[in-house]
């Protein structure tokens, strides 16, 4: 039996298990796991680790924030740029303008991404306090694929307590997964008005509006409304122990809770707004950056099982755009580029002795898959999309704007050392990154339809 693809002298590490065999991928499955198994094309990855393709649930390409400020990374660019990085699903997100129907809002977006995607994609729909006029339309859209519903307790799209309620009781009816921002908008705002009043415009006072305890505050509230609705609730971008805490605890008395944090909460601080000029601003990003003694938490919170997942809240924007803060740092669009270190940051748990391979795998594939309905991916086995990723863990890395490929002139991880770099990449079967290279065409992802949870 000869198969398209082997992959061959790897050690194959999944979530559940570490072990040396080869991969035999027939068109766009994984066909065998096994030994010499013979392929028209063979790649070699002796001393390399086989793991399965990330899936990064948390991403915002082409996000418009207003009319003329749109986050940098199109579909295009930056699906390039999380395939170099060795990610080969995404979810991204609908937002409907004003009165459009939310499935309408769903076509247009994936007329956005369908012709630009070089990896798979999903998308979650956002409900915002002018779609709670159209929560008839949820068993729709989750008929078409989409799953998963944003909610926010921050920004325009807030949703009040009672709104909150609504909308977590149309996503529960369906077997849906809301998904939520937590922080304290009423407090932030209070605080913002104060501390511009006040002349404290530079971005050092952006985390000082956006505190943690309050963070933990509305996750706190949230998991209780999603407890008496008596639906699942995941936790995006957790930046501190105090929602940490909230997690830990509702999981403890069996609550369907899960929470997820990103590699700007684990490798920056608030220091960084400390900086002059507009270097202040760039690492603008909601939650904020928290002092550095919550990096501990969230990385022992990964160890422990207290966080279940990382994505990156990738959302880019240049410096000329972050520049709008200057003088009022409450005017900085909000978001930092990262979706294409993901993998190998997380992997630094690994080089560190914090936690094991199978675990990196588990909150950089697996888990996300798992908690997003994203069939197929996520996991090596027979059936399942060959979406896999060849690791080289000894490779170190620095990190810069000219080794990375997000579509912006700045990184927040500049100088960042790491261990370990993906060095081949495929996607359903197709090499899509190899030496350095992503030689996946735009339109070649495809939209994951994903069924309800139950
Ligand atoms: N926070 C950000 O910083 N950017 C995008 C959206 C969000 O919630
Ligand atoms: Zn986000």
């Amino acid at each position: 039996m000869t198969y398209d693809l082997v992959i061959t002298n790897g050690t194959i590490v999944t979530a559940a298990n570490t072990f040396r065999a080869d991969i035999g991928i027939r068109g766009e499955r994984i066909a065998a796991i096994g030994e010499n198994l013979n392929g028209q094309r063979v790649l070699d990855a002796t001393d390399r680790l086989v793991i399965p393709g990330g899936v990064d649930i948390h991403v915002h390409m082409q996000m418009p924030l207003a009319p003329d400020v749109i986050s940098a990374d199109t579909f295009s660019t930056g699906t390039r740029a999380a395939a170099l990085g060795g990610t080969t699903t995404i979810v991204d997100f609908v937002e409907a303008k004003g009165e459009e129907s939310l499935l309408a809002a769903l076509a247009a977006r994936r007329a956005e991404a369908d012709p630009q995607v070089v990896i798979d994609y999903a998308l979650h729909m956002t409900i915002g306090p002018r779609d709670i006029a159209k929560l008839d339309e949820v068993p729709a859209v989750a008929a078409a694929g989409c799953t998963s519903f944003k909610l926010y307790m921050a920004y325009g799209l807030r949703l009040d307590d009672g709104q909150l309620l609504q909308a977590l009781e149309a996503v529960r009816d369906v077997g849906g997964r809301p998904v939520i921002h937590c922080e304290n908008w009423d407090i932030i705002c209070t605080l913002i008005r104060r501390h511009l009043a006040a002349g404290r415009t530079e971005p050092r006072w952006h985390p000082r509006s956006r505190p943690e305890l309050l963070e933990g505050e509305a996750a706190g509230r949230a998991i209780a409304i999603a407890e008496f609705v008596g639906v699942p609730l995941h936790i995006f971008h957790v930046s501190c122990g105090a929602v940490v805490e909230r997690i830990r605890a509702a999981r403890a008395r069996g609550l369907p809770i899960t929470g997820e944090t990103c590699p700007q909460y684990l490798f920056l601080s608030d220091a960084a707004y400390e900086a002059p000029g507009v270097e202040g601003l760039l690492p603008i990003c909601a939650p904020p950056l928290r002092p550095v003694a919550e990096q501990q938490a969230l990385w022992q919170a990964l160890a422990a099982g207290d966080l279940q997942l990382v994505t990156t809240d990738h959302c880019p924007f240049d410096r000329a755009t972050k520049s709008r803060g200057l003088g009022d740092f409450s005017k900085t669009p909000g978001g930092v580029p990262s979706i294409e270190m993901r993998l190998a940051a997380v992997y630094q748990g690994v080089v560190r002795g914090l936690f094991s391979a199978n675990r990196w795998v588990e909150l950089c594939c697996t888990a996300p898959a798992r908690l997003m309905g994203l069939e197929g991916k996520g996991d090596i086995a027979i059936g399942m999309d060959a979406d896999l990723v060849i690791f080289d863990p000894h490779r170190h890395v620095t990190l810069s704007t000219a080794f990375l490929h997000e579509n912006v002139d700045w990184t927040p991880y500049e100088g960042l050392e790491l261990v370990g770099w993906p060095e081949t990449v495929l996607s359903r079967g197709e090499v899509i990154v190899a030496d350095g290279m992503c030689t996946g065409k735009a339109g070649r992802g495809r939209f994951v339809h994903r069924r309800s949870l139950g």
